[in-house]
């Protein structure tokens, strides 16, 4: 058994009398209530999900096993003359929640190298989508048909104990993760670069490898290990991580629930943001002629996106109230890599513009900007120029939390995931109810005006 293996399992057996105590002597205790709001509304902030692989504070962002970003970012280790960590230690420090020394690491390196070959069926698969097809699509496909590998379903058809369901799907995740970058760098040279595919370097690790797939040189390993690790995780209740636990809760293997996640991550409101992003930055630089804008042009082409009934792409949050980790972690690595950057400039006058006026509009719960904001930004100048293809690179990394997250789904015995749905006419009576018990009979007090 592997180290991170064997660390996983034995985190397990500390971990799970910890649940099954909680449901067994403290199952009715209230944790939230549900609002009319709530349920029409997408469930905004309603606490009905558990997870310890990550937690997402308003006013701090994201937090990986306790730690800020900053902290992961500086206790990982890295590899060796490399500004970023290794990928693979993150994955070990989301399992098991310990920081990996150097060795354990690179154990989970070398576990993921050998794990990397992609069935010929992948390819063929892949090269068969008409030309012009989204690249989620494609990733997305790409990844159902692996579901013909999952050891999980092969062994749960065979009758396995629900207490061992983790260990088939540990390895499933593992021989999907390792995957992803090949799957990945092939749909990029399929589609954009006339099938011409670079080999993969067994020498390499996960950050580097795709960025020597992808055929761009350095820094753009480290760019590719932090974008995998900043998108990581987001807790449970983002339409990606959900839908991933979502189907996996219905035992469901990693490569159905990978490929679901991925469907949600395509949305505009979510994954596809990053690349609305460039889209809406472009049309500014076509219009300035390659110009920088004044500050007033600036606010002007904000104000016009928003009087147009658009939203301000990169910015806002369902969850955050400040400036997203996320965001600042990419923004100190543009000014360190790419100060002069046309869309750097622009992107960092966005920053300094955009919050006055959504707060002005007074609509955006947080006015600040998300991590969309800043990483297609990067892509662009290391020369990924096709912006639908953003979205690929965010659901590498976001895999690897999901697959976290399901792992110990099925080690603590989650169930089938089954809330219950009312009728319109349920919510009318209850509203009645509540209406005529108020002491002054009307409407209640925190819903938004028209
Ligand atoms: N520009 C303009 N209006 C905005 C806005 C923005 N950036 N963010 C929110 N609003 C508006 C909403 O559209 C909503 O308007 P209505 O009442 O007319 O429907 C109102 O402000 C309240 O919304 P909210 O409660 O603040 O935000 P939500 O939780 O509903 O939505 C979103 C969160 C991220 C979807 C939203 O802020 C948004 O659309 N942002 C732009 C798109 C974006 O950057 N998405 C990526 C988010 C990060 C992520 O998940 N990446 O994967």
């Amino acid at each position: 058994m592997s180290v991170l293996k064997e660390r996983l399992h034995q985190k397990i057996e500390e971990w799970r009398p910890r649940t099954q105590k909680l449901v067994k002597d403290y199952c009715d205790v209230v944790i939230d209530q549900v609002t009319i709001a709530q349920a029409i509304g997408g469930m905004r902030g309603l606490k009905s999900l558990v997870t310890d692989i990550s937690y997402l504070d308003p006013q701090e962002g994201i937090r990986y096993r306790g730690y800020t970003l900053p902290e992961v970012f500086e206790k990982l280790p890295k590899p060796e003359g490399a500004e970023m960590p290794y990928v693979e230690g993150l994955f070990f420090l989301l399992l098991t929640g310990d920081i990996p020394t150097a060795s354990e690491v690179e154990e989970v390196v070398d576990e993921f190298r050998k794990r990397r070959i992609l069935p010929r069926y992948v390819y063929e698969v892949i090269d068969a989508f008409p030309s012009f097809s989204p690249p989620m699509a494609i990733f997305s496909a790409a990844i159902l048909t692996m579901q013909r590998e999952s050891f999980f379903a092969k062994k749960y058809q065979g009758g396995i104990s629900k207490m061992d369901y983790w260990d088939t799907t540990f390895e499933d995740s593992l021989n999907l993760l390792a995957k992803l970058p090949e799957v990945a760098s092939y749909i990029y040279a399929k589609l954009y670069r006339g099938g011409q595919r670079i080999q993969s370097n067994p020498n390499l690790d996960m950050g580097a490898n795709f960025a020597h797939m992808m055929g761009i040189p350095k820094p753009y390993d480290d760019v590719s290990r932090l974008n995998f690790i900043i998108h990581a995780d987001h807790e449970s209740g983002n339409v990606s991580a959900h839908t991933g636990h979502l189907v996996a809760s219905s035992l469901s293997d990693i490569y159905l629930s990978i490929s679901a996640m991925l469907n949600g991550l395509a949305g505009p409101l979510h994954g596809l943001a990053n690349q609305e992003v460039l889209r809406w930055l472009q049309d500014l630089v076509e219009k300035m002629d390659g110009e920088i804008p004044t500050e007033d042009e600036m606010k002007q082409f904000v104000w016009d996106t928003l009087n147009s009934g658009q939203v301000i792409p990169g910015f806002g949050h369902a969850v955050l109230r400040k400036t997203d980790p996320r965001y600042t972690l990419q923004r100190e690595f543009c000014l360190t890599h790419m100060k002069d950057d046309l869309l750097f400039k622009y992107t960092d006058m966005l920053y300094k513009v955009v919050p006055p006026i959504l707060q002005e509009q007074g609509k955006a719960k947080n006015p600040w900007p998300n991590v969309d904001a800043q990483s297609g930004i990067i892509h662009w100048h290391y020369g990924i120029k096709e912006y639908e293809f953003y979205t690929v690179l965010f659901g590498i990394g976001r895999s690897l939390g999901i697959t976290a997250n399901i792992i110990w789904d099925r080690a603590l015995g989650y169930p089938l995931e089954r809330p219950k749905s009312i009728t319109t006419d349920m919510l009318e009576k209850m509203a009645m109810k509540a209406a005529q018990a108020a002491p002054d009979n009307g409407k209640s007090k925190n819903c938004k005006e028209d």
